[in-house]
């Protein structure tokens, strides 16, 4: 088989980038090893940026994001007996965020790559990039007992944070910086009217909290967890007297339980991989960078990579035009930094740390008793969560 950009991993990112290149008739095939039931079957983010929005419309997918979405111009925070509230609306020059589930977003994104045709390979074994410094790479994949290859100009590892892509770069070329936090966030979705039509992010004593929500009839709200808990520990019930416990009373007292129709724990970890591009590879998404999802970073710092990789490829292929590509790494990486010190600082004051000083929790309080003292705070904050501009 051969094609122009080969792309491993069927999430967003990969998805996203394939449907735009279609568009502008670059051919390209994904390559993703699980099935499309496993892959929306994943509970992960809420919150997009318009950043991202704009890019879902540019490939065609953005109707059902429009039409289902709810746009939210604030969220508050939660803290030592008070309920702030973060305007973004007011402290970003008038911009919001879009609550739409990556699980439906990502299903707009295979129902319009099958609309159009598209090539995506699902429940692809073994997938093995090669070739990666030669002008003409390939991917190869089993699928049985065949072993398929695919021949392109470029691979794509879009294959998140355990792929293969970003392994396949050698050791003595890849630096990779990280910091694992020592607890993770269980989540629960449940059929349940939302506790607050805005998203409540809280900071207690007992651990981190979270009110979220995908739609006016589905909740999800998330506990900060020791790293050792398993999702077997915790019963519906045990996890909604915790949560209430972690909420200012007057929220707990009128909050709607029922049934988890999902609950997983995830490990909050900050990860980045320099540089994100080796000779005919580009890495894109989570497979060059994780961040905590506390500031709802994690997908919108995907949407920046494919923007600037979108357009290089573009440029490559339509004007012949390389610097876009040569580009990318460092201007990729500029944006995901500040990703990274956003979300690590949302981290850092809203969590429960083990070993943390009584020194330390003051500073956090000081600096929340700060931030809703200082419209500098408050603007520096929205603008972050609204997302940096591409
Ligand atoms: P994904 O979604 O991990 O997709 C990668 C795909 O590659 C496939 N794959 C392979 N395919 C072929 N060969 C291999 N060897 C392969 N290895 C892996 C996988 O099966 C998968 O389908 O990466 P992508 O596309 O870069 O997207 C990143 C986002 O998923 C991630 O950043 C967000 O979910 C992070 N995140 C949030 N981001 C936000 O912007 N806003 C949020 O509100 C938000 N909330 C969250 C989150 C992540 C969470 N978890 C579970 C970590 C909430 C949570 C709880
Ligand atoms: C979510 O709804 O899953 C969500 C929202 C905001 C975050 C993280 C996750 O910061």
């Amino acid at each position: 088989m051969k094609t122009s950009v080969c792309i491993i991993g069927g999430g967003p990112s990969g998805l996203l980038l394939s449907q735009l290149l279609h568009l502008q008739g670059i051919h390209n095939v994904v390559l993703e090893r699980q099935s499309r039931e496993y892959v929306l079957g994943r509970i992960r983010a809420g919150v997009l940026e318009h950043g991202f929005a704009k890019l879902m419309r540019e490939a065609q997918c953005g109707e059902r994001m429009d039409r289902e979405g709810e746009i939210h111009e604030g969220f508050f925070i939660a803290h030592d007996g008070a309920m702030d509230r973060v305007d973004l609306h007011k402290y970003s020059g008038g911009s919001s965020v879009i609550v739409y589930g990556q699980t439906e977003l990502t299903r707009d994104l295979y129902d319009a790559r099958e609309r159009m045709n598209g090539t995506v390979i699902h429940n692809a074994e073994d997938v093995t990039p090669q070739d990666l410094t030669s002008p003409r790479p390939s991917v190869t994949y089993r699928r049985g007992d065949e072993t398929v290859r695919i021949e392109c100009d470029f691979v794509i590892g879009a294959d998140g944070f355990h792929g293969v892509s970003r392994k396949s770069i050698p050791k003595t070329v890849l630096k990779e910086y990280e910091k694992v936090y020592p607890f993770g966030w269980l989540g629960v979705l449940s059929r349940t009217k939302p506790v607050s039509p805005e998203l409540i992010y809280a900071r207690h004593e007992r651990g981190f909290a979270l009110c979220s929500l995908r739609s006016q009839v589905l909740s999800r709200y998330y506990i900060q967890v020791p790293l050792a808990d398993k999702v077997e520990d915790w019963s519906d019930e045990a996890f909604w007297a915790e949560l209430q416990r972690r909420l200012p009373a007057e929220v707990s007292a009128r909050m709607i339980t029922g049934p988890s129709i999902e609950k997983s724990i995830a490990p909050l970890r900050s990860f980045v991989a320099e540089p994100m591009r080796y000779g005919n590879l580009f890495l894109a998404g989570d497979a060059a960078h994780i961040v905590p999802p506390t500031g709802a970073r994690g997908l919108n710092s995907a949407a920046s990579d494919i923007y600037y990789l979108y357009h290089a490829m573009v440029a490559h292929y339509k004007r012949s035009d390389a610097s876009g590509l040569e580009g990318y790494s460092a201007k990729a990486l500029a944006r995901v930094w500040k990703a990274q010190r956003f979300s690590w600082w949302m981290t850092m004051l809203l969590h429960t740390f083990p070993d943390s000083l009584e020194y330390d929790r003051k500073l956090q309080q000081t600096d929340l008793a700060y931030l809703f003292s200082s419209e500098a705070a408050q603007r520096s904050l929205a603008e972050n969560y609204v997302g940096l501009p591409f």
